[in-house]
């Protein structure tokens, strides 16, 4: 068995990675627990979390969970620092947290727009304003925002769902200008569509899933596994000289006309 080159083992790390109860979040917490890190689950529903934390700790994953809104700057300082008092201080941030609510620009409400932003957007910057000073004190850290394909191409009903995430890639590269000579790397993943409780009601749709399909050189839906991949390589040594960078996980799709 081929052993794993050194540069891309997560042992003795930790990892928070935010909107992880479920789909992309969950994917790549399984991951990176899978490549040595011990991981820390983020959701709202302390419930759902606790299931998840069990599914995860049966896989002999080492996993604890911080139950909080990633909108809430006070609840994010509040649970960073007990993170790091009562856990392990934070290697890998992962902001994954995302919603989607759909809606023609000129039929959206204020509420579809700021609860998109806030929770797309906006909780990257304040989860984020948390862990890297703590990084920063360090000497490292290492922070990947889930992007998407929507950071640079749009389609209707989701013009909220297309600024925040177009924002966070800017944020990406703003985060990494200033931190990156801290030993901080902060970076992006820009996934594609991909098969999640998010796009449920698009896959379902025949129109939608054959135009997504044609319009996708690999011709399918992206599993959310296949970003974990990319997360690796971000969270670990193999991209300590990688900075204000996006990776496409999106089956070629950015590619085509
Ligand atoms: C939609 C989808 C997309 C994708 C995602 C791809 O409504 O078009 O939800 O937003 O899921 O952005 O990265």
């Amino acid at each position: 068995m081929a052993e794993t080159n050194p540069l891309f083992d997560l042992t003795g790390r930790t990892a928070l990675v935010t909107g992880s109860s479920q789909g992309l979040g969950l994917a790549i917490a399984r991951g990176l627990a899978q490549a040595g890190a011990a991981v820390v689950l983020n959701g709202r529903d302390a419930k759902k979390l606790s299931a998840t934390a069990k599914a995860l700790d049966a896989e002999d994953a080492r996993v604890a969970m911080a139950a909080f809104d990633v909108t809430d700057g006070e609840a994010a300082m509040r649970e960073v620092e007990e993170i790091e008092a009562e856990f392990a201080p934070i290697d890998i941030l992962v902001n994954n947290a995302g919603i989607q609510r759909r809606a023609p620009l000129a039929e959206m409400t204020e509420a579809q727009w700021r609860e998109v932003l806030d929770t797309n957007l906006t909780s990257a910057f304040l989860v984020a304003r948390a862990v890297a000073p703590r990084m920063i004190a360090r000497g490292a850290g290492k922070i990947i925002n889930i992007c998407s394909v929507m950071s640079d191409v749009a389609r209707p009903t989701i013009g909220n769902y297309a600024a925040a995430k177009g924002g966070l890639k800017q944020l990406t590269r703003a985060m990494a200008v200033e931190w990156a000579r801290h030993g901080v790397q902060a970076n992006a993943i820009a996934p594609g569509y991909m098969e999640t409780e998010l796009n449920r009601s698009l896959m379902e749709n025949a129109e939608f899933n054959r135009w997504i399909c044609g319009r996708t050189p690999a011709g399918r839906w992206g599993k959310p596994e296949e970003l974990v991949g990319a997360a690796v390589f971000l969270a670990s040594r193999a991209s300590d000289f990688v900075n204000g960078q996006v990776i496409y996980v999106d089956g070629g799709l950015l590619a085509a006309l």
